[in-house]
């Protein structure tokens, strides 16, 4: 196996024996490092950029297609990468040699990415060179491996095991409010739930966080409340994100990220809005990102879920010019102070950037009341997009980084109620919640038969033992839980169906278009909702 090594313009061939590789690995140096492998791989392992981004194995001659629909880039995947077909990721990718090892090569520092062209394995850093791991073996002893050296250079997750949370997200989405939550607060009773946080729903707006007209007394009030029943109070923000209807906006767009030409550096769609974001470098944003944090840490909230970070990371032209997941990683930092000694968990965060900054962090999409749609699946051929099979295979894929952070695999299911998954795909995601120790739901005690919630209740005190016996198989319980036949990646669609989630992926993008369904799908839930209220 050959490897060459670019450092600033030099070149640099190493020739190296291919029993030179060992899972223990080689730590290089350069700015661009290619292994030139002796045949084609049959697989690649792609690694997501943040926590929602597709991450497992592909087949390498049928890579993945760009995102669609294209205006959910910024908020699905890398969008500096966005055109890129061939097999690539963040940070580190790996390829599958005929024997079943892997020869993996990933960077120990920020702003890098790997790619398979052909025979060749690439790795680069967009600024500057640094560190580079490169190993042979075991794809778990060498993730283990890859997780110890990042570790070293990012800092590692608290000693104390994460609590058991309860989150108003995946029944009641943006339809919270301070009746409902109370309701649901006294509801819990003696369920084992150290922590209530609540999610999206209780602000005037993405940048204005401010209580809402649905929370009268104010969030303090209900903090207050969460406390006296024994509970720590959590809540969810998106602090890098601005959207035009904030005051914030229009009195900050100078604290926004722009491009080389000035325009606002686009971070997505969603609320029916543009998403734009900060600039984690302008001193006043980060001054009052500081402020924010110790303000929700004064209303009395103790548990931080903060959201749709990659905003920060994103490519643009920055106050001071620092390399973007370097400037993210400041950001971060800034707020980690903030918010003392807060329990913190990032989501919809660049993955390396945040290590060691954070207490827990989301390592797949979201989950839904659903397992996956022939829509995301064939059509749009979409596994960033909301679902129970999408958060199961990223996120088993990213149970490496358990030494390294609280790995949040999302909400589990007991409920029946509004609920389309199957009690098998309920305890997949179950089964996942104990690998990853990190337990959450948001199933609402009314919409709970009995058995319903002595069977959460039960799961809550389940010890997180198991033991991983295969790539996708653990002993978990007394039992087998074999995910392989779950994560697959579905079919390839055929070129008509191709070119119909084509033409439905630029649909999708037409705001008008998009708005209607989007309005329709929020009528759907609060009529679900009136028809089974909290
Ligand atoms: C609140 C939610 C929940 C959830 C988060 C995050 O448009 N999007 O691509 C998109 C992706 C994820 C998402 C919302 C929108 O969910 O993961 O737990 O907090 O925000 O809005």
């Amino acid at each position: 196996m050959e490897i060459s090594i670019h450092a600033n313009n030099t070149v640099n061939t190493l020739t190296i024996e291919h029993s030179y590789l060992t899972e223990q690995g080689q730590i290089l140096h350069g700015e661009r490092l290619a292994v030139n492998l002796p045949a084609r791989p049959a697989r690649y392992l792609y690694s997501g950029w943040q926590s929602w981004s597709f991450t497992g194995w592909v087949d390498s001659d049928h890579p993945l297609p760009p995102i669609r629909p294209a205006m959910f880039r910024p908020q699905q995947a890398d969008p500096r990468y966005a055109h890129e077909r061939r097999p690539h990721g963040s940070w580190y990718g790996a390829v599958e040699m005929p024997d079943g090892q892997i020869l993996f090569l990933g960077a120990l520092g920020l702003e890098s990415h790997v790619l398979l062209d052909g025979h060749t394995l690439q790795g680069w850093y967009e600024t500057g060179s640094g560190e580079w791991f490169l190993a042979r073996g075991e794809e778990n002893a060498i993730l283990q491996r890859y997780a110890t050296l990042l570790g070293e250079r990012f800092g590692q997750k608290r000693a104390e095991g994460a609590p058991r949370v309860w989150c108003s997200w995946y029944s009641l989405y943006t339809e919270i409010s301070e009746q409902s939550l109370l309701k649901i607060l006294t509801d819990l009773g003696d369920l084992p739930f150290e922590v209530f946080q609540i999610d999206d729903g209780w602000q005037k707006r993405i940048g204005d966080w401010e209580a809402n007209e649905k929370f009268p007394h104010g969030m303090a009030y209900l903090a207050e409340r969460i406390r006296e029943s024994g509970r720590k109070a959590g809540l969810w923000l998106a602090p890098l994100l601005v959207v035009p209807s904030s005051s914030l906006y229009r009195q900050h767009r100078d604290w926004l990220l722009r491009e080389e030409r000035g325009r606002l550096v686009r971070a997505g769609f969603n609320w029916g809005e543009p998403l734009y974001a900060l600039d984690t470098t302008h001193p006043e944003a980060l001054a009052w990102l500081a402020t924010l944090m110790r303000t929700v840490r004064a209303w009395g909230y103790d548990y931080l879920k903060l959201d749709f970070l990659y905003a920060g990371a994103l490519p643009g032209k920055r106050y001071a010019p620092v390399p973007r997941e370097a400037a993210y990683r400041q950001g971060l930092q800034v707020i980690r102070e903030a918010l003392g000694d807060a329990y913190l968990l990032t989501c919809g965060a660049p993955i390396l950037p945040s290590l060691g900054l954070c207490d827990a962090m989301r390592i797949g999409p979201d989950v839904a009341e659903y397992w996956a749609s022939d829509r995301d699946d064939r059509l749009l051929r979409n596994f960033t997009i909301p679902g129970g099979r999408n958060a199961l295979r990223t996120s088993l894929h990213r149970l490496w980084l358990k030494p390294l952070v609280h790995t949040d695999p999302d909400v589990v299911y007991f409920r029946h109620t509004l609920n389309q998954l199957s009690e098998k795909q309920k305890s997949l995601l179950q089964a996942l919640a104990q690998i990853c120790d990190f337990k959450a739901t948001s199933d609402v005690p009314s919409w709970l038969t009995a058995e319903e919630r002595q069977a959460l209740k039960e799961f809550l005190f389940r010890q997180p033992a198991g033991e991983q016996v295969g790539r996708y198989l653990w002993y978990l319980d007394g039992h087998l839980v074999d995910f392989a036949p779950h994560i697959t990646l579905p079919a390839r669609p055929s070129p008509l169906i191709n070119l119909q989630g084509a033409i439905l992926g630029t649909l999708a993008s037409i705001r008008p278009i998009y708005l209607v369904f989007d309005w329709l799908n929020r009528q759907g839930l609060k009529k679900r909702l009136r028809l089974h209220p909290v």
